[in-house]
């Protein structure tokens, strides 16, 4: 209760941040694109993940205030960056799958990309499963709508909690992101190395874009980029950075 109050107070005083971990591709090691992460440092609270925010959020409806906020923080990001001459080809923002119950979403998201300027295909939306899709009809219609006006769909933490096989070939997303968690065993235990390399698999034949998460390690790095896993994340290439380190981190790295 007093995470929701302090919760309804930062929105209020804008005091959420988005930061930004690039993603590159696992062959020619170029930049994919970046994920955008929220970020809630509170006056008094400290440093709240938002993992615990975000469940707040979802239970007192204050998510789609965030959610809106977040796709709105990232198109005018990804609009300076274009500004800048900054090449980031994505942006990547995770919505909540409650979100998908808003017939009206798309309608915003469109508004939103006329008003900065970005192209549509700038623009990916993650369905981070933290709930259960309760209205499937209603979010596959939502979805296709946003693939229509070009703008990608992932499908978030794939192989874990919410994020299933029937979702997968379900809904209508370009893009999966094997959740971080086999990330741990994919050096050493040969069954979670199999199960990746089905997962890559799997998203090829749906002809979807197939994204690590969480990769730490160069031997993670080699076995992924042997899998033909298009596109690699994680603290290796680097943590989630605030948009001005991110040109910087951007500019040594090429
Ligand atoms: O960045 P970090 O690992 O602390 O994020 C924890 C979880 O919170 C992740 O599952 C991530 O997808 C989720 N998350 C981070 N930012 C947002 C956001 O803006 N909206 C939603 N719905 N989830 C987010
Ligand atoms: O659930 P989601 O995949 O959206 O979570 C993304 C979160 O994972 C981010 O908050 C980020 O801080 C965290 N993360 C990103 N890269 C790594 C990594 O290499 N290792 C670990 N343990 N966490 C990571
Ligand atoms: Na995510
Ligand atoms: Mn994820």
């Amino acid at each position: 209760l007093i995470l929701a109050a302090a919760l309804r107070d930062a929105i209020a005083h804008d005091r959420l941040r988005l930061f930004y971990q690039p993603q590159v591709h696992a062959c020619s090691g170029t930049l994919y694109g970046v994920e955008a992460l929220s970020r809630w440092i509170d006056p008094s609270l400290g440093f709240v993940s938002p993992a615990r925010f975000i469940a707040v959020a979802e239970e007192t409806g204050q998510i789609e205030a965030i959610g809106k906020w977040s796709l709105r923080a990232a198109c005018r990001q990804m609009a300076q960056w274009i500004r800048d001459g900054v090449e980031v080809p994505v942006v990547s923002v995770n919505l909540s799958p409650l979100h998908f119950r808003d017939e009206t979403l798309p309608r915003f998201v469109s508004e939103l990309l006329a008003e900065t300027g970005i192209p549509p295909h700038s623009l990916t939306i993650e369905i981070t499963e933290s709930t259960m899709i309760d209205n499937y009809d209603r979010t596959i219609r939502v979805a296709q709508r946003l693939r229509e006006m070009g703008v990608g769909m992932s499908m978030d933490d794939f192989g874990t909690g919410f994020s299933s096989l029937s979702n997968l070939a379900g809904l209508p997303v370009n893009e999966v992101k094997i959740d971080r968690s086999f990330m741990t065993g994919l050096e050493s235990i040969e069954k979670v190395r199999a199960v990746v390399m089905a997962v890559v698999r799997i998203g090829q034949s749906l002809g979807m874009t197939v994204v690590a998460e969480g990769v730490e390690h160069e031997e993670q790095r080699r076995l992924l980029a042997e899998m033909e896993c298009d596109v690699l994340q994680g603290y290796m290439f680097s943590k989630p950075l605030p948009a001005e380190e991110l040109a910087a981190w951007f500019a040594a790295y090429q």
